[in-house]
């Protein structure tokens, strides 16, 4: 028996021309780069902002109150919206994987150097789109920090893609002018391919889309959290599973105020006897649900002024949770010095839930959910 030599393998390793179909080469592929390319481009420039409010800088103020869910939701539902796109995209091209390499050294240098950009463009993607997902899921198969790699690994993305969109410039322009259609007659055409793609890709916006849109929350059957939770609003952790719930529901319950070396205890009903200030603000999480709801409480501005702290100054919000992230976060000062930003008591007019963060909870405008911490017991005046 004589083994196949390397010349064998090379003659069955099938070559694009192999794969005949029609619905396949640049005049699809264009087209779907494109509806790509916009959906990435929302969904990088929303990420971006996502993580600015993270942190915000002091710019960065109260208003407008909805600006976080709208750009959170936009990235969740862009990110979502890609897969279809990208799927669909990378078979329109994987028979291009079996090109052979030119024969030409200085073509050879250049089809490598494009090679890579595109599978570090395709590996980035396929990152992006299925940590983005897992983190949706609240899946966190892995041991790194997901906000900081999913930020690092977008540039990575939008590099590639930048190069790509260079590289493929000419064919993309030729392409996008071309008719979409042309005589032959397939089964199925083109025109229908990228049909049935925006058909995936408006049934995947509509099924999940509901858990931030509340009027099509009945049509999102996949979106993870939309309703239900006590009392109506959705819940990410609850206080058993951080740990809290022992010290939320003890009588003897005092929220700590600390001002430089002032410091003042207030029990819960201290806090109903400060005037309430009753705000319609959102839950935006950063997974990509959001909810309006009526929240009553003391403004933060209030309570810290028993301290003796006046405005323009930073608070950073203790949580009594014993388990997991975000026990404490920080509230700068244009969040402080806003009076819709709430020690909250009460939702929807009635005691909150343990869920919700009883005894009381921050809730501040504009601010994303992760931060809106619950179960507070410690405001400390960072000067
Ligand atoms: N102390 C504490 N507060 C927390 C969290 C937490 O894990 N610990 N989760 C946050 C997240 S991720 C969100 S989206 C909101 C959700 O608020 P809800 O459960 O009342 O809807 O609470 C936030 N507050
Ligand atoms: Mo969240």
């Amino acid at each position: 028996m004589r083994l196949p030599t390397v010349e064998d393998l090379e003659r069955r390793l099938p070559r694009p021309e192999s794969f005949s179909s029609d619905l396949r080469g640049p005049r699809t592929t264009s087209r779907l780069g494109l509806a790509l390319g916009l959906a990435f481009t929302v969904c990088f420039l929303t990420g971006v902002w996502s993580h600015v409010q993270y942190h915000p800088p002091a710019w960065l103020g109260p208003s407008p109150v909805w600006l976080y869910r709208v750009t959170q939701g936009l990235h969740v539902a862009t990110g979502l919206a890609a897969i279809p796109l990208l799927l669909v995209k990378l078979w329109s091209v994987y028979p291009l994987l079996f090109a052979r390499p030119p024969a030409v050294r200085r073509d050879l240098l250049l089809h490598l150097i494009e090679r890579a950009t595109i599978a570090v463009l395709v590996a980035s993607s396929i990152f992006q789109l299925a940590t983005g997902v897992a983190n949706i899921l609240k899946w966190y198969p892995w041991a790194f920090s997901f906000r900081a790699t999913h930020f690092a690994v977008a540039w990575l993305a939008v590099g590639a893609l930048l190069v790509h969109i260079g590289v493929k410039l000419p064919v993309i322009r030729a392409a996008l002018t071309a008719p979409l259609a042309d005589d032959r007659s397939t089964l199925i055409g083109r025109r229908t391919l990228l049909a049935a793609t925006a058909g995936a890709v408006a049934t995947v916006t509509v099924a999940t889309v509901g858990q931030t849109v509340p009027f099509l929350r009945r049509v999102s059957v996949l979106s993870p959290r939309a309703p239900g939770g006590p009392q109506g609003l959705p819940v990410n952790r609850t206080a058993d599973q951080a740990g809290a719930r022992a010290a939320a529901l003890d009588p003897g319950f005092v929220v700590t105020v600390t001002c430089g070396d002032r410091q003042v205890t207030l029990t819960r009903s201290d806090l109903a006897a400060l005037p309430q200030r009753t705000h319609r603000l959102p839950i935006a999480c950063v997974e990509g649900w959001s909810a309006d709801a009526m929240w009553t409480g003391p403004s933060v501005r209030d309570v810290i002024a028993l301290a003796g702290a006046s405005a323009g100054v930073t608070v950073r919000v203790g949580s009594m949770q014993t388990r997991g992230a975000f026990a404490t976060t920080e509230l700068p000062p244009r969040f402080v010095a806003d009076h819709r930003t709430l020690l909250a008591l009460e939702l929807d007019g009635r005691t909150l839930d343990v869920d919700h963060g009883f005894p009381c909870r921050i809730i501040a405008p504009n601010r994303p959910g992760v931060l809106q911490t619950k179960w507070v017991d410690r405001l400390e005046v960072v000067t």
